[in-house]
Protein backbone atom coordinates (compact mmCIF):
# COMPACT_ATOMS: atom_id res chain seq x y z
CA UNK A 1 0.00 0.00 0.00
CA UNK A 2 2.94 2.50 -0.30
CA UNK A 3 1.63 5.20 -2.68
CA UNK A 4 3.11 5.29 -5.87
CA UNK A 5 4.41 8.48 -7.86
CA UNK A 6 3.04 8.42 -11.42
CA UNK A 7 4.48 10.66 -13.90
CA UNK A 8 2.11 12.85 -15.91
CA UNK A 9 2.35 15.86 -18.30
CA UNK A 10 -0.02 18.73 -18.32
CA UNK A 11 -3.25 18.18 -20.35
CA UNK A 12 -4.83 21.35 -22.33
CA UNK A 13 -8.48 22.63 -21.61
CA UNK A 14 -8.71 21.83 -17.67
CA UNK A 15 -9.88 25.59 -17.02
CA UNK A 16 -12.58 25.33 -14.74
CA UNK A 17 -15.98 27.51 -16.21
CA UNK A 18 -18.64 28.52 -14.05
CA UNK A 19 -19.30 25.58 -12.08
CA UNK A 20 -16.02 23.37 -12.09
CA UNK A 21 -14.59 21.52 -15.35
CA UNK A 22 -17.06 19.67 -17.43
CA UNK A 23 -16.19 17.62 -20.60
CA UNK A 24 -17.31 15.20 -22.50
CA UNK A 25 -17.20 11.96 -20.46
CA UNK A 26 -14.91 10.24 -22.93
CA UNK A 27 -12.24 13.29 -22.44
CA UNK A 28 -12.21 12.95 -18.50
CA UNK A 29 -12.16 8.92 -19.53
CA UNK A 30 -8.45 9.63 -21.32
CA UNK A 31 -5.70 8.44 -19.73
CA UNK A 32 -4.61 10.57 -16.59
CA UNK A 33 -7.39 13.52 -17.61
CA UNK A 34 -8.87 12.80 -14.32
CA UNK A 35 -6.02 12.36 -12.23
CA UNK A 36 -4.02 15.03 -13.23
CA UNK A 37 -7.44 17.34 -12.39
CA UNK A 38 -7.12 15.78 -8.97
CA UNK A 39 -3.89 16.03 -8.18
CA UNK A 40 -4.06 19.73 -9.50
CA UNK A 41 -7.05 20.81 -6.99
CA UNK A 42 -5.22 18.89 -3.79
CA UNK A 43 -2.16 20.55 -4.86
CA UNK A 44 -3.93 23.84 -5.61
CA UNK A 45 -5.39 23.74 -2.27
CA UNK A 46 -2.17 23.16 -0.64
CA UNK A 47 -2.33 19.29 -0.12
CA UNK A 48 -4.57 17.23 1.97
CA UNK A 49 -2.55 15.60 4.26
CA UNK A 50 -4.01 15.28 8.01
CA UNK A 51 -7.38 16.74 5.92
CA UNK A 52 -11.01 15.28 5.40
CA UNK A 53 -12.91 16.02 2.53
CA UNK A 54 -16.55 15.02 1.67
CA UNK A 55 -17.15 13.02 -1.84
CA UNK A 56 -20.03 12.50 -3.95
CA UNK A 57 -21.66 12.85 -7.05
CA UNK A 58 -24.91 12.69 -9.25
CA UNK A 59 -24.62 8.98 -10.35
CA UNK A 60 -24.17 9.78 -13.62
CA UNK A 61 -21.94 7.06 -16.02
CA UNK A 62 -18.41 6.78 -15.16
CA UNK A 63 -19.57 8.56 -11.32
CA UNK A 64 -18.53 5.11 -9.47
CA UNK A 65 -15.23 4.75 -11.34
CA UNK A 66 -13.78 8.45 -10.75
CA UNK A 67 -14.77 8.08 -7.47
CA UNK A 68 -12.55 4.98 -6.35
CA UNK A 69 -10.10 6.70 -8.68
CA UNK A 70 -10.17 9.97 -6.72
CA UNK A 71 -9.96 7.73 -3.03
CA UNK A 72 -6.73 5.99 -4.09
CA UNK A 73 -5.24 9.61 -4.66
CA UNK A 74 -6.64 11.20 -1.75
CA UNK A 75 -4.95 8.23 0.56
CA UNK A 76 -2.07 8.40 -1.49
CA UNK A 77 -1.95 12.15 -0.77
CA UNK A 78 -2.10 11.76 2.81
CA UNK A 79 -5.80 12.52 3.05
CA UNK A 80 -6.95 11.63 6.93
CA UNK A 81 -10.80 11.08 6.24
CA UNK A 82 -13.22 11.03 3.45
CA UNK A 83 -17.10 11.01 3.98
CA UNK A 84 -18.92 9.74 1.01
CA UNK A 85 -22.29 8.87 -0.11
CA UNK A 86 -23.37 5.61 -0.61
CA UNK A 87 -22.52 3.86 -4.06
CA UNK A 88 -20.94 7.58 -4.28
CA UNK A 89 -23.99 9.24 -4.37
CA UNK A 90 -24.51 12.69 -2.77
CA UNK A 91 -26.88 15.79 -4.42
CA UNK A 92 -24.65 19.41 -4.62
CA UNK A 93 -26.50 20.47 -1.85
CA UNK A 94 -26.25 17.59 0.08
CA UNK A 95 -22.86 17.39 -0.24
CA UNK A 96 -22.38 21.01 0.76
CA UNK A 97 -24.08 20.59 4.15
CA UNK A 98 -21.96 17.42 4.78
CA UNK A 99 -18.92 19.60 4.10
CA UNK A 100 -20.36 22.16 6.47
CA UNK A 101 -22.02 19.97 9.13
CA UNK A 102 -18.64 17.72 9.38
CA UNK A 103 -15.96 20.73 9.06
CA UNK A 104 -13.83 19.43 6.38
CA UNK A 105 -11.37 20.86 4.41
CA UNK A 106 -13.83 20.96 1.57
CA UNK A 107 -15.18 18.58 -0.95
CA UNK A 108 -15.27 16.92 -4.41
CA UNK A 109 -18.55 17.30 -6.31
CA UNK A 110 -18.65 15.10 -9.74
CA UNK A 111 -21.48 15.89 -11.60
CA UNK A 112 -22.19 18.08 -15.04
CA UNK A 113 -25.26 19.38 -13.28
CA UNK A 114 -28.04 19.74 -16.44
CA UNK A 115 -25.91 18.39 -18.74
CA UNK A 116 -27.06 15.38 -20.08
CA UNK A 117 -25.11 12.41 -18.56
CA UNK A 118 -23.85 8.98 -19.99
CA UNK A 119 -20.55 7.81 -22.30
CA UNK A 120 -21.19 9.92 -25.08
CA UNK A 121 -22.43 12.59 -23.16
CA UNK A 122 -20.76 14.87 -20.52
CA UNK A 123 -19.16 14.66 -17.05
CA UNK A 124 -17.82 17.06 -14.60
CA UNK A 125 -15.87 17.32 -11.14
CA UNK A 126 -15.39 20.57 -8.69
CA UNK A 127 -14.05 21.49 -5.52
CA UNK A 128 -15.88 22.76 -2.75
CA UNK A 129 -14.67 24.89 0.13
CA UNK A 130 -14.14 24.21 3.75
CA UNK A 131 -17.75 27.03 4.10
CA UNK A 132 -19.37 24.51 1.88
CA UNK A 133 -19.66 26.86 -1.38
CA UNK A 134 -17.87 26.33 -5.12
CA UNK A 135 -14.62 27.52 -5.22
CA UNK A 136 -14.31 30.97 -5.83
CA UNK A 137 -11.92 32.40 -8.97
CA UNK A 138 -9.30 33.01 -6.41
CA UNK A 139 -9.46 28.82 -5.69
CA UNK A 140 -9.94 27.66 -9.06
CA UNK A 141 -6.92 29.86 -10.78
CA UNK A 142 -4.40 28.30 -8.41
CA UNK A 143 -5.88 24.86 -9.42
CA UNK A 144 -5.57 25.45 -12.71
CA UNK A 145 -2.19 26.90 -12.54
CA UNK A 146 -0.86 23.84 -11.51
CA UNK A 147 -2.43 21.63 -13.95
CA UNK A 148 -0.48 23.87 -16.61
CA UNK A 149 2.84 22.42 -14.89
CA UNK A 150 2.18 19.44 -13.28
CA UNK A 151 4.74 16.22 -13.80
CA UNK A 152 3.02 13.69 -11.69
CA UNK A 153 0.64 12.31 -9.37
CA UNK A 154 -0.21 10.13 -6.28
CA UNK A 155 -2.29 6.39 -5.77
CA UNK A 156 -2.41 3.58 -4.70
CA UNK A 157 -2.24 0.03 -6.19
CA UNK A 158 -5.16 -1.53 -4.46
CA UNK A 159 -8.97 -2.98 -5.17
CA UNK A 160 -12.06 -0.58 -5.52
CA UNK A 161 -13.95 -0.20 -1.92
CA UNK A 162 -17.27 -1.61 -1.30
CA UNK A 163 -19.17 1.79 -1.19
CA UNK A 164 -22.57 -0.20 -0.69
CA UNK A 165 -23.91 0.43 2.68
CA UNK A 166 -23.19 2.85 5.40
CA UNK A 167 -20.25 1.78 7.58
CA UNK A 168 -16.54 2.84 8.41
CA UNK A 169 -13.79 1.39 6.11
CA UNK A 170 -10.08 2.08 6.26
CA UNK A 171 -8.03 2.73 2.36
CA UNK A 172 -3.89 2.51 3.72
CA UNK A 173 -4.01 4.71 6.60
CA UNK A 174 -7.00 6.65 5.51
CA UNK A 175 -10.37 6.57 6.80
CA UNK A 176 -13.85 6.18 4.30
CA UNK A 177 -16.74 6.85 6.14
CA UNK A 178 -19.85 5.69 4.03
CA UNK A 179 -23.03 8.00 4.72
CA UNK A 180 -26.69 7.65 3.82
CA UNK A 181 -27.09 10.54 1.28
CA UNK A 182 -29.87 11.44 2.36
CA UNK A 183 -30.56 11.29 6.66
CA UNK A 184 -28.24 14.65 7.15
CA UNK A 185 -30.06 16.72 4.50
CA UNK A 186 -33.36 15.35 5.58
CA UNK A 187 -32.94 16.40 9.21
CA UNK A 188 -31.95 19.81 7.96
CA UNK A 189 -35.23 21.02 5.81
CA UNK A 190 -36.84 19.32 9.10
CA UNK A 191 -35.31 22.37 11.00
CA UNK A 192 -36.38 25.27 8.02
CA UNK A 193 -39.71 24.41 7.34
CA UNK A 194 -42.81 23.71 8.93
CA UNK A 195 -43.27 19.88 8.54
CA UNK A 196 -46.52 19.59 9.93
CA UNK A 197 -48.09 22.45 7.72
CA UNK A 198 -46.79 20.90 5.23
CA UNK A 199 -48.41 17.19 5.94
CA UNK A 200 -51.67 19.13 6.80
CA UNK A 201 -51.84 20.89 3.38
CA UNK A 202 -51.01 17.07 1.27
CA UNK A 203 -53.67 15.23 4.21
CA UNK A 204 -56.54 17.71 2.99
CA UNK A 205 -55.66 16.31 -0.50
CA UNK A 206 -53.43 19.04 -1.86
CA UNK A 207 -51.51 17.18 -4.85
CA UNK A 208 -48.24 17.53 -6.53
CA UNK A 209 -46.16 16.19 -8.99
CA UNK A 210 -42.16 16.09 -8.31
CA UNK A 211 -40.31 15.37 -11.59
CA UNK A 212 -36.88 14.46 -10.74
CA UNK A 213 -35.97 13.21 -14.64
CA UNK A 214 -33.89 10.26 -13.30
CA UNK A 215 -31.55 12.35 -11.66
CA UNK A 216 -30.19 12.40 -7.53
CA UNK A 217 -33.10 13.84 -6.05
CA UNK A 218 -35.15 11.05 -6.47
CA UNK A 219 -34.37 9.46 -3.36
CA UNK A 220 -34.49 12.79 -1.45
CA UNK A 221 -37.70 14.00 -3.14
CA UNK A 222 -39.31 10.38 -2.08
CA UNK A 223 -38.18 10.35 1.36
CA UNK A 224 -38.92 13.81 2.26
CA UNK A 225 -41.96 14.41 0.31
CA UNK A 226 -43.94 11.06 -0.29
CA UNK A 227 -42.22 9.35 3.68
CA UNK A 228 -42.02 12.53 5.37
CA UNK A 229 -44.77 14.59 4.48
CA UNK A 230 -47.51 12.41 3.16
CA UNK A 231 -47.36 13.34 -0.65
CA UNK A 232 -49.44 10.44 -2.16
CA UNK A 233 -46.71 7.94 -3.38
CA UNK A 234 -46.72 8.42 -7.27
CA UNK A 235 -45.81 12.45 -6.81
CA UNK A 236 -42.18 11.48 -6.91
CA UNK A 237 -41.71 10.51 -10.53
CA UNK A 238 -38.87 9.34 -12.45
CA UNK A 239 -37.43 8.79 -9.12
CA UNK A 240 -34.70 6.33 -9.65
CA UNK A 241 -31.35 7.75 -10.07
CA UNK A 242 -29.98 6.35 -13.48
CA UNK A 243 -26.26 6.53 -14.96
CA UNK A 244 -27.89 8.55 -18.54
CA UNK A 245 -30.55 10.39 -16.84
CA UNK A 246 -33.26 7.95 -18.65
CA UNK A 247 -31.24 9.10 -22.21
CA UNK A 248 -32.67 12.44 -21.09
CA UNK A 249 -31.36 16.05 -20.49
CA UNK A 250 -31.86 16.84 -16.54
CA UNK A 251 -32.09 20.76 -17.11
CA UNK A 252 -35.64 21.71 -15.20
CA UNK A 253 -36.70 23.83 -17.96
CA UNK A 254 -39.61 23.72 -20.03
CA UNK A 255 -38.28 22.65 -23.00
CA UNK A 256 -36.41 19.56 -21.33
CA UNK A 257 -39.22 18.58 -18.49
CA UNK A 258 -42.18 18.44 -21.33
CA UNK A 259 -43.69 16.10 -19.85
CA UNK A 260 -43.94 17.68 -16.42
CA UNK A 261 -45.46 20.77 -18.22
CA UNK A 262 -48.17 19.08 -20.24
CA UNK A 263 -49.52 17.31 -16.96
CA UNK A 264 -49.72 21.01 -15.28
CA UNK A 265 -51.15 22.50 -18.28
CA UNK A 266 -53.91 19.12 -18.63
CA UNK A 267 -57.58 18.67 -17.74
CA UNK A 268 -55.92 16.84 -14.35
CA UNK A 269 -53.27 19.08 -13.56
CA UNK A 270 -52.22 18.92 -9.78
CA UNK A 271 -51.88 21.53 -7.62
CA UNK A 272 -48.22 22.24 -7.62
CA UNK A 273 -45.57 20.98 -9.71
CA UNK A 274 -41.80 20.88 -9.73
CA UNK A 275 -38.57 19.67 -11.57
CA UNK A 276 -34.85 19.24 -10.58
CA UNK A 277 -31.33 18.83 -12.17
CA UNK A 278 -28.85 16.09 -12.34
CA UNK A 279 -27.38 17.22 -9.46
CA UNK A 280 -30.42 18.22 -7.25
CA UNK A 281 -29.40 22.26 -6.88
CA UNK A 282 -31.93 23.41 -9.17
CA UNK A 283 -35.57 23.48 -9.64
CA UNK A 284 -38.39 24.47 -11.35
CA UNK A 285 -41.90 25.62 -10.27
CA UNK A 286 -45.08 25.44 -11.68
CA UNK A 287 -49.04 25.51 -10.55
CA UNK A 288 -51.84 24.43 -12.29
CA UNK A 289 -51.90 25.88 -15.62
CA UNK A 290 -48.85 28.28 -14.67
CA UNK A 291 -45.08 28.45 -15.08
CA UNK A 292 -43.20 30.49 -12.82
CA UNK A 293 -40.09 31.98 -13.87
CA UNK A 294 -37.04 31.27 -11.88
CA UNK A 295 -36.99 34.88 -11.22
CA UNK A 296 -40.22 35.51 -10.04
CA UNK A 297 -40.04 32.59 -7.92
CA UNK A 298 -37.01 33.84 -6.19
CA UNK A 299 -38.68 36.89 -5.69
CA UNK A 300 -41.79 35.49 -3.97
CA UNK A 301 -39.77 33.29 -1.82
CA UNK A 302 -38.15 36.09 -0.69
CA UNK A 303 -41.62 38.11 -0.05
CA UNK A 304 -42.85 35.15 1.90
CA UNK A 305 -39.51 33.60 3.84
CA UNK A 306 -40.49 34.93 7.13
CA UNK A 307 -43.82 32.50 6.95
CA UNK A 308 -41.23 29.39 7.35
CA UNK A 309 -39.94 28.78 10.53
CA UNK A 310 -36.12 28.78 9.36
CA UNK A 311 -36.91 32.00 8.02
CA UNK A 312 -38.99 33.66 10.67
CA UNK A 313 -36.42 36.46 11.99
CA UNK A 314 -36.37 38.28 8.40
CA UNK A 315 -33.81 38.41 5.61
CA UNK A 316 -31.17 39.82 6.25
CA UNK A 317 -30.28 41.00 2.51
CA UNK A 318 -30.85 39.05 -0.95
CA UNK A 319 -28.65 38.73 -3.92
CA UNK A 320 -29.13 37.84 -7.75
CA UNK A 321 -27.07 37.08 -10.63
CA UNK A 322 -26.92 40.14 -12.96
CA UNK A 323 -28.77 38.27 -15.64
CA UNK A 324 -31.75 37.60 -13.40
CA UNK A 325 -34.92 39.90 -13.27
CA UNK A 326 -35.03 42.92 -10.94
CA UNK A 327 -38.16 41.09 -9.61
CA UNK A 328 -36.66 40.48 -6.44
CA UNK A 329 -35.12 44.09 -6.15
CA UNK A 330 -38.70 45.23 -5.63
CA UNK A 331 -39.27 42.82 -3.22
CA UNK A 332 -35.50 44.20 -0.95
CA UNK A 333 -36.07 47.63 -1.41
CA UNK A 334 -40.57 47.26 -0.18
CA UNK A 335 -38.77 45.24 2.76
CA UNK A 336 -35.88 47.83 3.55
CA UNK A 337 -32.97 45.05 3.21
CA UNK A 338 -29.74 45.08 1.01
CA UNK A 339 -30.20 43.57 -2.10
CA UNK A 340 -26.71 42.23 -4.57
CA UNK A 341 -26.41 41.99 -7.96
CA UNK A 342 -23.53 39.63 -8.45
CA UNK A 343 -22.00 37.91 -11.60
CA UNK A 344 -23.53 34.09 -12.69
CA UNK A 345 -21.99 31.51 -10.84
CA UNK A 346 -23.23 30.51 -7.33
CA UNK A 347 -19.61 30.89 -6.26
CA UNK A 348 -20.26 34.58 -5.87
CA UNK A 349 -22.92 34.53 -3.08
CA UNK A 350 -21.03 32.54 -0.70
CA UNK A 351 -19.02 35.55 0.60
CA UNK A 352 -22.51 37.42 0.87
CA UNK A 353 -23.82 34.29 2.82
CA UNK A 354 -20.61 33.89 4.96
CA UNK A 355 -20.48 37.40 6.08
CA UNK A 356 -24.34 37.28 6.96
CA UNK A 357 -25.67 39.76 3.63
CA UNK A 358 -27.99 37.84 2.38
CA UNK A 359 -30.10 35.17 3.38
CA UNK A 360 -31.77 34.38 0.04
CA UNK A 361 -29.97 33.92 -3.29
CA UNK A 362 -30.91 33.00 -7.19
CA UNK A 363 -30.13 32.84 -10.41
CA UNK A 364 -32.45 33.21 -13.71
CA UNK A 365 -31.35 29.56 -14.94
CA UNK A 366 -33.79 27.99 -11.62
CA UNK A 367 -31.27 28.53 -8.69
CA UNK A 368 -32.55 29.49 -5.62
CA UNK A 369 -30.91 28.67 -2.39
CA UNK A 370 -30.38 30.67 1.44
CA UNK A 371 -27.72 30.50 3.68
CA UNK A 372 -28.53 27.03 5.00
CA UNK A 373 -26.03 25.78 2.51
CA UNK A 374 -24.17 27.28 0.28
CA UNK A 375 -25.18 25.89 -2.95
CA UNK A 376 -28.86 26.57 -4.86
CA UNK A 377 -30.51 24.07 -3.54
CA UNK A 378 -33.57 22.04 -5.69
CA UNK A 379 -35.52 20.37 -3.23
CA UNK A 380 -34.91 23.54 -0.95
CA UNK A 381 -37.09 25.46 -3.00
CA UNK A 382 -39.74 22.97 -2.97
CA UNK A 383 -40.70 22.69 0.60
CA UNK A 384 -40.24 26.63 0.89
CA UNK A 385 -43.00 27.06 -2.13
CA UNK A 386 -45.20 24.12 -0.20
CA UNK A 387 -44.29 26.07 3.52
CA UNK A 388 -45.58 29.19 1.71
CA UNK A 389 -48.78 27.89 -0.11
CA UNK A 390 -49.92 25.91 3.25
CA UNK A 391 -49.17 28.85 5.53
CA UNK A 392 -51.21 31.26 3.09
CA UNK A 393 -53.93 28.70 1.45
CA UNK A 394 -52.95 30.27 -2.10
CA UNK A 395 -52.45 28.88 -5.16
CA UNK A 396 -49.84 29.37 -7.42
CA UNK A 397 -51.35 31.06 -9.69
CA UNK A 398 -53.12 33.51 -7.18
CA UNK A 399 -49.63 33.97 -5.16
CA UNK A 400 -48.24 34.90 -8.67
CA UNK A 401 -51.36 37.69 -9.96
CA UNK A 402 -50.97 39.27 -5.73
CA UNK A 403 -47.30 39.44 -6.34
CA UNK A 404 -47.28 41.21 -9.98
CA UNK A 405 -50.05 43.37 -8.35
CA UNK A 406 -48.02 44.43 -5.57
CA UNK A 407 -45.17 44.77 -6.84
CA UNK A 408 -45.15 45.04 -10.67
CA UNK A 409 -44.04 41.85 -13.17
CA UNK A 410 -41.02 41.93 -14.86
CA UNK A 411 -41.53 39.98 -17.88
CA UNK A 412 -38.60 37.79 -18.45
CA UNK A 413 -37.48 34.91 -20.53
CA UNK A 414 -33.60 33.85 -22.01
CA UNK A 415 -32.94 32.87 -25.44
CA UNK A 416 -30.09 30.22 -25.82
CA UNK A 417 -28.31 29.74 -28.82
CA UNK A 418 -26.37 26.17 -28.54
CA UNK A 419 -23.64 24.90 -30.18
CA UNK A 420 -22.70 28.33 -32.20
CA UNK A 421 -18.94 27.69 -33.62
CA UNK A 422 -16.98 29.61 -31.07
CA UNK A 423 -15.42 32.09 -33.63
CA UNK A 424 -18.95 33.46 -34.71
CA UNK A 425 -19.71 33.75 -31.21
CA UNK A 426 -16.63 35.60 -30.11
CA UNK A 427 -17.01 37.59 -33.27
CA UNK A 428 -20.71 38.61 -32.26
CA UNK A 429 -19.49 39.09 -28.90
CA UNK A 430 -16.36 41.81 -29.79
CA UNK A 431 -18.57 43.36 -32.29
CA UNK A 432 -20.95 44.03 -29.40
CA UNK A 433 -18.42 45.15 -26.95
CA UNK A 434 -16.72 47.55 -29.14
CA UNK A 435 -20.76 49.02 -30.08
CA UNK A 436 -21.20 49.89 -26.41
CA UNK A 437 -20.20 52.94 -26.19
CA UNK A 438 -22.19 54.33 -28.63
CA UNK A 439 -25.57 52.63 -27.92
CA UNK A 440 -27.01 55.42 -25.44
CA UNK A 441 -29.14 57.56 -27.14
CA UNK A 442 -29.99 55.26 -29.98
CA UNK A 443 -33.16 54.28 -30.70
CA UNK A 444 -34.39 50.88 -31.38
CA UNK A 445 -37.90 50.55 -32.80
CA UNK A 446 -40.04 51.71 -29.82
CA UNK A 447 -37.01 51.15 -27.53
CA UNK A 448 -34.13 54.23 -26.99
CA UNK A 449 -30.98 53.09 -25.11
CA UNK A 450 -30.18 54.53 -21.57
CA UNK A 451 -26.92 52.92 -20.26
CA UNK A 452 -24.66 50.25 -22.21
CA UNK A 453 -21.58 48.31 -20.28
CA UNK A 454 -19.88 45.13 -19.43
CA UNK A 455 -20.63 43.97 -16.36
CA UNK A 456 -18.08 44.04 -13.44
CA UNK A 457 -17.76 42.54 -9.78
CA UNK A 458 -16.03 43.81 -6.91
CA UNK A 459 -17.08 41.71 -3.98
CA UNK A 460 -18.07 43.96 -1.03
CA UNK A 461 -16.63 41.38 1.61
CA UNK A 462 -13.36 40.63 -0.15
CA UNK A 463 -12.60 43.14 -2.22
CA UNK A 464 -11.92 40.83 -5.32
CA UNK A 465 -12.99 41.69 -8.92
CA UNK A 466 -14.03 39.58 -11.49
CA UNK A 467 -14.06 41.20 -14.79
CA UNK A 468 -16.04 40.59 -18.42
CA UNK A 469 -19.48 39.09 -16.92
CA UNK A 470 -21.44 39.87 -19.36
CA UNK A 471 -22.69 42.56 -21.92
CA UNK A 472 -25.59 44.82 -20.73
CA UNK A 473 -27.94 46.67 -22.25
CA UNK A 474 -30.51 49.21 -20.68
CA UNK A 475 -33.22 50.96 -22.47
CA UNK A 476 -35.62 53.84 -20.68
CA UNK A 477 -38.52 52.44 -18.98
CA UNK A 478 -36.65 49.41 -16.91
CA UNK A 479 -36.46 47.13 -20.36
CA UNK A 480 -33.29 45.39 -20.60
CA UNK A 481 -30.93 42.59 -22.70
CA UNK A 482 -28.00 41.14 -21.35
CA UNK A 483 -25.66 38.54 -23.56
CA UNK A 484 -23.52 36.32 -22.23
CA UNK A 485 -21.19 33.49 -23.16
CA UNK A 486 -21.85 30.08 -21.43
CA UNK A 487 -19.18 28.38 -19.24
CA UNK A 488 -20.97 25.37 -18.87
CA UNK A 489 -21.14 23.50 -22.03
CA UNK A 490 -18.54 21.29 -23.47
CA UNK A 491 -19.28 21.75 -27.32
CA UNK A 492 -18.55 25.05 -29.45
CA UNK A 493 -20.28 28.08 -27.55
CA UNK A 494 -23.43 28.91 -26.35
CA UNK A 495 -24.68 32.36 -26.36
CA UNK A 496 -27.19 33.30 -23.94
CA UNK A 497 -29.41 36.22 -24.85
CA UNK A 498 -31.55 37.69 -21.56
CA UNK A 499 -34.81 39.56 -22.00
CA UNK A 500 -36.17 41.67 -19.97
CA UNK A 501 -38.89 44.27 -19.41
CA UNK A 502 -41.18 46.08 -16.46
CA UNK A 503 -44.77 46.46 -16.46
CA UNK A 504 -46.56 48.29 -13.69
CA UNK A 505 -50.34 48.55 -15.25
CA UNK A 506 -52.33 46.32 -13.71
CA UNK A 507 -54.40 45.52 -16.66
CA UNK A 508 -51.35 43.97 -18.36
CA UNK A 509 -50.16 41.64 -16.13
CA UNK A 510 -51.09 38.51 -17.62
CA UNK A 511 -49.99 38.18 -21.07
CA UNK A 512 -47.58 35.97 -22.65
CA UNK A 513 -43.64 36.53 -22.00
CA UNK A 514 -42.91 36.42 -25.61
CA UNK A 515 -45.19 38.80 -27.00
CA UNK A 516 -44.74 41.14 -23.61
CA UNK A 517 -40.91 41.10 -24.86
CA UNK A 518 -41.40 41.05 -28.49
CA UNK A 519 -39.97 44.62 -28.81
CA UNK A 520 -36.89 43.85 -26.41
CA UNK A 521 -36.37 40.52 -28.73
CA UNK A 522 -36.01 42.76 -32.01
CA UNK A 523 -33.70 45.12 -30.38
CA UNK A 524 -31.48 42.62 -29.21
CA UNK A 525 -31.19 40.82 -32.86
CA UNK A 526 -30.42 44.55 -34.45
CA UNK A 527 -27.98 45.96 -31.82
CA UNK A 528 -25.78 42.27 -31.57
CA UNK A 529 -26.79 41.02 -35.40
CA UNK A 530 -27.71 37.33 -33.43
CA UNK A 531 -29.12 36.22 -37.00
CA UNK A 532 -26.00 37.47 -39.43
CA UNK A 533 -23.55 36.53 -36.54
CA UNK A 534 -25.14 33.07 -36.00
CA UNK A 535 -26.90 32.18 -39.15
CA UNK A 536 -29.42 30.63 -36.63
CA UNK A 537 -33.24 31.94 -37.04
CA UNK A 538 -33.99 31.36 -33.54
CA UNK A 539 -33.05 30.14 -30.40
CA UNK A 540 -32.98 26.33 -29.34
CA UNK A 541 -33.89 27.23 -25.99
CA UNK A 542 -36.01 29.20 -24.63
CA UNK A 543 -36.76 29.34 -20.67
C1 LIG B 1 -25.20 28.04 -16.03
C2 LIG B 1 -26.18 29.05 -15.47
C3 LIG B 1 -25.69 29.58 -14.14
C4 LIG B 1 -25.44 28.42 -13.19
C5 LIG B 1 -24.48 27.42 -13.82
C6 LIG B 1 -24.30 26.18 -12.98
O1 LIG B 1 -23.97 28.67 -16.29
O2 LIG B 1 -26.39 30.10 -16.37
O3 LIG B 1 -26.65 30.46 -13.63
O4 LIG B 1 -24.89 28.87 -11.98
O5 LIG B 1 -25.00 27.00 -15.09
O6 LIG B 1 -25.52 25.55 -12.73
P1 LIG B 1 -23.52 29.17 -17.75
O7 LIG B 1 -22.13 29.67 -17.60
O8 LIG B 1 -23.64 27.97 -18.64
O9 LIG B 1 -24.50 30.21 -18.15
V1 LIG B 1 -25.60 23.89 -12.48
O10 LIG B 1 -27.05 23.49 -11.89
O11 LIG B 1 -25.26 23.38 -14.10
O12 LIG B 1 -24.26 23.60 -11.48
CO1 LIG C 1 -27.06 21.65 -11.07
Amino acid sequence: MTPHTIQTQPIDGQKPGTSGLRKKTRVFMEPNFLENYVQSIFDGIGGVAGKSLVLGGDGRFFNQTASQTILRMAAANGAAKVIVGTNALLSTPAASHLIRKRGTDGGLILSASHNPGGPEEDFGLKYNTPNGGPAPEGVTDKIFAVTKTIGSYKTLDTADVDLSTPGSLALGDMEIEVVDPVSDYAALMRELFDFEAISALFAGGFRMQFDAMHAVTGPYATAILEGALGAAPGSVVNGIPSKDFGGGHPDPNPIWAKSLVKTMMGPDAPDFGAASDGDGDRNMIMGRGIYVTPSDSLAVLAAHAHLAPGYAGGLKGVARSMPTSGAVDRVAEARGIECFETPTGWKFFGNLLDAGRATLCGEESAGTGSDHVREKDGLWAVLLWLNILAVTGKSVSQMMSDHWAEFGRNYYSRHDYEDVESDKANALFDGLRDKLPSLPGQTFGPLTVESADEFAYDDPVDGSHSAAQGLRIGFAGGGRVVFRLSGTGTVGATLRVYLETVETDKARMHRDAQEALADIIAAADEIAGIKAHTGRDAPNVIT
